[in-house]
């Protein structure tokens, strides 16, 4: 069996590709999905991509991951700076956790540098636009590898 990486992302990313291109580039939400498709089938592993404005079906899939999954990708937008309840969703699922987003969070507003998720993620990716999501599906692949899984 493959595992199963769960690729999460939080609230108006929906709206990539209609507006602030500057910042968050022209590419849409449902191109990322099939980067993410594509890679994971190159890289033999599965991959369930998903997206939601509202926190708690996202704590939802996060808890249902327990288990089931082999690790979580999640770009958690603007919860990153807001959610305790994210953040301890992610450790009570005990799956190794990659935090990506688009744009270098760092280089932005002060509001935007602190994150809930980086102090538990395995690893953090910001700044690479939708290649994140890819470095993200490369580095478990190796790590699975690795671990003979
Ligand atoms: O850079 C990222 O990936 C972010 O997670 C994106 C979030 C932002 O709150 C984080 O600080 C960094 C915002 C996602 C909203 O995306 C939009 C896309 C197009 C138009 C409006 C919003």
């Amino acid at each position: 069996m493959r595992p199963i990486v769960l690729v999460l992302n939080g609230p108006n990313l929906n709206l990539l590709g209609t507006r602030e291109p500057a910042t968050y580039g022209h590419q849409t939400l449902a191109d990322i999905s099939a980067l993410c498709g594509r890679t994971a089938e190159e890289l033999n592993l599965g991959v369930e991509f998903r997206q939601t404005n509202h926190e708690g079906e996202l704590l939802d899939w996060i808890h249902a991951a327990r288990g089931r999954c082999a690790g979580i990708v999640i770009n958690p937008a603007a919860w990153t700076h807001t959610s305790v309840a994210i953040r301890d969703a992610l450790v009570a699922s005990e799956l190794p956790v990659i935090e990506v987003h688009l744009s270098n969070v760092h280089a932005r507003e002060p509001f935007r540098h602190h994150s809930f998720v980086s102090g538990i993620a395995l690893a953090v990716m910001c700044g690479f636009g939708s290649h994140g999501y890819r470095l993200a599906l490369e580095h478990f692949s190796l790590r699975f590898k690795e671990q003979g899984a």
